[in-house]
């Protein structure tokens, strides 16, 4: 799905801003109260300051106003949601136009001819954040009768962040020809010499036409080359490289009867990945990983979009010598997206299927009515669904790396392997340029994981240190250390990374000994951590627990969030940002450990 812009042909109107809103029950036909307002794009859950309105489950509205712009007889007006979060119904003058469940990935809804006369549009969205065990993220769902009879909804998460919900990110209204470029798919292919790319770029129409346009810019806009039946070859080409992004542009202009009728521009990177020998290629060179799991996650804004903090954490990430970041656990917005391809950032790109683990830690305590994780979820239709808007959104990103189809699954179930390798090859199948593919391990699956053989880069989160041999790490250094010789042993040709390893620590806390949750265990925590991780050759990058202190349900193990930042929530370092910058910054983005 394109991202919406504005060009010759295209307008676009923002419609952020306040909302009129209410939890519960609207009739879309009458008027929503100004009483109470919310903001868009942003989680409605910290801002409304109110602990029934935090948590609450269910239905939700916003209602706004807006003029509608002149629509040309040969234009139609689209509404146009970054994501609203987990599902949206959209009405406009009270009737309903359409729907979509899901909510990490954007969608559209068009807008029908009979109201481009009207005056004014009243939008309506019922959004809702109800998750349970068809839906990704995975939720334990009830429902509390109350003591005056009621019934509450009540979702508890079965993962580890905050359930944060609202229209998350930006509302746009566009106007765009009836006749309009929908999809634009661009597949660079390099020279063996990496001189030169062959550059398909396929272009969707809504209806035909009489010529389909395309031009390769580059960073000056100056014309590189125009393409002839969808291909283009650059030569001389300037490579996105980690750190140091180059961007091309693919100017598409769609022609009927010699007038120009629609015209779009993607930005595109040229560079190739490819996984071999227990390396992780980046244009044919072997790369390390530096980085981080990170979260959507603020003060005040909660899971909606906030570009300034998105800048600053890219900017600290590249103050401390890292090179990437997963997007744990959902897809992150499409700005943080063309934000990290504008600034080399390597992206390890994730579905939000978190929480496909029965017994999942944090949640300890549902019942689960004795049934394994695969006879008592049903999201194989969500999660297929979720792959193809995230193919379809982030496809085109130089940035992205890797695809992840899941967190932390219950791999070692019976039923794993059935269940995921559908998954994976959807993702083979779909994505032309053939990134690599993988299933985030949870330790209590280890090597017993059932689906390790179906991927390309094995991925472990793994806490030796802090959930087992807590506050032991002479013990936590043996078991590290035996663990990533056996997957090595296991698959000698798949490269290896640690994707999460972290401690929980309070900003300020110092010990003389190793007590867990002082600044100082968090260092040690590390530099045990990565003494092992330099022993081990097929060992391709290492991902810390968490960029930043986050916002979790309550839990017994949870102190007001989760704190396992090397930032605390509000981005300030703690101690180990100091070591963990020493250490990377030493080592270069493209290293082989194999010919160090
Ligand atoms: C893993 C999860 C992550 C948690 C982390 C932790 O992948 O979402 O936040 O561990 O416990 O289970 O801190």
């Amino acid at each position: 799905m394109l991202y919406p812009q504005l060009t010759k042909t295209r307008s676009l109107y923002d419609l952020n801003g306040v909302w009129n809103f209410k939890l519960g029950d609207h009739n879309p036909h009458e008027k929503l109260s100004s009483e109470t307002v919310m903001v868009v794009p942003t989680s409605f859950n910290d801002v409304s300051v109110d602990k029934d309105v935090r948590n609450y489950i269910g239905d939700f509205w916003y209602e706004r106003g807006v003029d509608i712009p002149k629509v040309g007889t040969d234009e139609e007006l689209v509404l146009r949601f970054g994501s609203v979060t987990h599902r949206a119904k959209v009405y406009v003058n009270g009737e309903f136009l359409g729907e979509h469940e899901g909510g990490f990935t954007p969608f559209e809804i068009i807008v029908p001819e009979n109201y481009y006369q009207e005056q004014t549009l009243k939008i309506s969205v019922c959004a809702n954040n109800e998750l349970n065990y068809t839906t990704l993220p995975v939720g334990n769902y009830f429902e509390e009768v109350q003591e005056d009879g009621s019934i509450k909804k009540v979702v508890k998460e079965n993962f580890d962040f905050f359930n944060y919900a609202g229209i998350h990110r930006p509302v746009k209204l566009v106007v765009r020809p009836k006749t309009h470029i929908s999809d634009i798919v661009i597949v660079p292919s390099l020279s063996e010499d990496l001189q030169s790319a062959e550059v398909s770029v396929t272009v969707a129409t809504s209806a035909a036409v009489d010529e389909v346009r395309v031009t390769i810019l580059d960073e000056e806009r100056n014309v590189v080359v125009t393409a002839e039946n969808g291909r283009a070859v650059i030569e001389n080409v300037h490579l996105w490289e980690v750190l140091d992004a180059y961007l091309y542009t693919a100017q598409v202009e769609l022609y009927k009867g010699g007038e120009l009728v629609d015209t779009y521009s993607e930005p595109f990177g040229v560079r190739s990945v490819r996984v071999a020998d227990g390396q992780f290629f980046v244009n044919e060179k072997p790369v390390y990983f530096k980085g981080f799991g990170k979260h959507e996650d603020t003060f005040i804004n909660g899971r909606g979009l906030n570009e300034a903090a998105n800048l600053m954490d890219l900017n600290l990430l590249k103050e401390m010598g890292a090179n990437s970041f997963r997007t744990s656990h959902y897809p992150y917005s499409e700005e943080m997206m063309r934000l990290a391809d504008r600034m080399g950032v390597l992206v390890i790109d994730e579905v939000p299927a978190v929480g496909l683990f029965q017994g999942f830690a944090v949640t300890l305590g549902v019942d689960t009515g004795g049934r394994s994780t695969f006879e008592n979820m049903k999201t194989k239709e969500a999660h297929e669904q979720v792959i193809d808007e995230l193919l379809a959104r982030d496809k085109n990103h130089a940035c992205v790396v890797m695809w992840v189809v899941a967190n932390e699954p219950a791999s070692h179930e019976e039923g794993a392997r059935e269940y995921f390798e559908p998954l994976i090859n959807q993702f083979r199948e779909k994505d032309l340029q053939n990134r690599p593919v993988t299933i985030v391990n949870i330790g209590t699956a280890g090597l017993n994981d059932l689906t390790t053989d179906l991927i390309d880069v094995i991925c472990i989160n793994r806490y030796y240190g802090w959930y087992e041999n807590h506050s032991d790490l002479t013990r936590a250094e043996i078991g590290l250390r035996k663990e990533l010789l056996e997957w090595q042993h296991k698959f000698p040709n798949k490269p290896l990374m640690v994707t999460e390893y972290g401690a929980d620590t309070f900003a300020g806390f110092h010990s003389m000994w190793d007590i867990p949750y002082t600044e100082t265990y968090q260092c040690d925590y590390y530099a045990m951590n990565h003494k092992v991780f330099d022993e081990i050759e097929n060992f391709v990058g290492e991902h810390v627990w968490n960029f930043a202190d986050f916002e979790t349900n309550v839990a017994i193990i949870r102190i007001k969030g989760n704190h396992k930042g090397l930032f605390t929530r509000n981005r300030e370092p703690k101690a180990v940002v100091r070591e963990i910058q020493k250490r990377w910054r030493s080592i270069p983005h493209y290293y082989n450990k194999k010919r160090k």
